[in-house]
């Protein structure tokens, strides 16, 4: 790294040191005696106000009446300030009586001396401010500031982030009310539900393929009917077409109470599990909810 690399940094460093702490303008602000800080604040403030105006003027087309206030605004920040001690002294700048007397180069020095009015009162702006106003502002800038990281973490965490997701399809439900995305949707009081006595599959794609460690299953109840969940079943776990794990399983019997099994998968990259009910408790099979870890 260069030398003048570091000083950049250096600088940088120490702008935005001053842009969370304030240090530098609290110790300007304490520099000045309250009571010329009110006066210069009021004269500031009044200066602002004829700035606006003689805008609106220029803009109203008045530019000669525009171009004198705009002076008399400068005069009086600048007067305020030097009595402060925070600014040296100017010449005095003429201005045209009449608004056929404004030439182009009158409306670059219009242009100037607002920039230049804009520096004066951005450049003091501890005289405006308290310690209170100074310990506000800074606490506002925190809070802006952490807000704005937060915004970005979230946006970095929605382009990257890859949505997971479990894709259910069934051979047969009992009705629409007890379709397979029901295995799906998180909440388990919704089932899906086979037809009465019938056997059956439902089947998860795994979005986008990934491990699976081990599948989760609760039992379809039916509340509040309570007569239908599945009794053996049998898993069988796919990667790209093939069959990478088979288990059988069961729920010993019905229970109007949420009943998970477990099953043991430890593969890769799966990408579909298909779940067979082979029988059934009381009048029919399914699941309340499918998850995988
Ligand atoms: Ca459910």
């Amino acid at each position: 790294m260069s030398s003048v690399d570091a000083t950049r940094r250096g600088r940088l460093g120490d702008r935005a040191r001053e842009w969370f702490l304030l240090r530098d303008l609290e110790a300007r602000a304490e520099k000045v005696p309250a009571e010329v800080r009110d006066k210069t604040a009021r004269a500031l403030a009044l200066s602002a106000q004829r700035r606006g105006a003689a805008e609106a003027l220029w803009i109203a087309g008045f530019p000669a009446d525009a171009l004198r206030l705009l002076i008399d605004a400068l005069a009086l920040a600048r007067g305020a300030l030097t009595e402060a001690g925070l600014e040296a002294k100017a010449s005095p700048i003429d201005a045209p009586a009449l608004d056929s007397e404004v030439t182009k180069e009158h409306a670059a020095e219009f242009r100037a001396l607002l920039a230049e009015h804009s520096r004066l009162v951005a450049g003091h702006q501890e005289l405006a401010l308290d310690k209170r106003g100074i310990a506000q502002k800074r606490v506002m800038r925190a809070a802006a500031t952490a807000a704005a990281a937060l915004a970005a973490v979230f946006a970095v965490y929605y382009l990257v982030r890859t949505p997971r997701v479990l894709k259910a399809t069934a051979s047969a439900m009992w009705d629409q009310r007890y379709q397979a995305s029901n295995a799906v949707d998180g909440n388990d009081a919704t089932d899906w539900v086979l037809p009465d006595r019938t056997p059956g599959w439902i089947e998860v794609q795994v979005i986008p393929p990934r491990k699976v460690a081990r599948l989760k299953l609760l039992n379809a109840r039916n509340t509040p009917y309570n007569d239908r969940s599945t009794h053996e079943f049998k898993v069988e776990a796919f990667s790209k077409g093939q069959v990478v794990k088979t288990a059988d399983g069961r729920f010993e019997a019905f229970s109007a109470e949420p009943t998970w099994r477990t099953v043991e998968i430890g593969a890769a990259s799966v990408d579909r599990i298909r779940i067979e009910v082979k029988t059934w408790h009381l009048s029919g099979g399914g699941f309340g909810e499918i998850e995988v870890d």
